[in-house]
């Protein structure tokens, strides 16, 4: 996903990133990449997109709430 090794994934990693996970339009991914970019710098965190993702699985399997 990090192409470029820096540690955070820019819009276009993450778009390419997120195709391997799920299926969504062009402004989904925007969407969710707003929402993962906390700092607001234009870049997401990958360890804690990855983090979330795994988190969101687990949730999947477990529904507990
Ligand atoms: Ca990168």
């Amino acid at each position: 996903m990090d192409k470029n090794k820096d540690g955070f994934l820019c819009i276009d990693e993450w778009s390419e990133g997120i195709d391997k996970f799920l299926q969504l339009s062009d402004e989904a991914k925007q969407g969710f990449f707003n929402f993962m970019d906390k700092t607001n710098i234009g870049m997401v965190d990958q360890l804690g997109f990855l983090e979330q993702m795994k988190m969101s699985l687990v949730k999947e399997e477990v529904q507990k709430e």
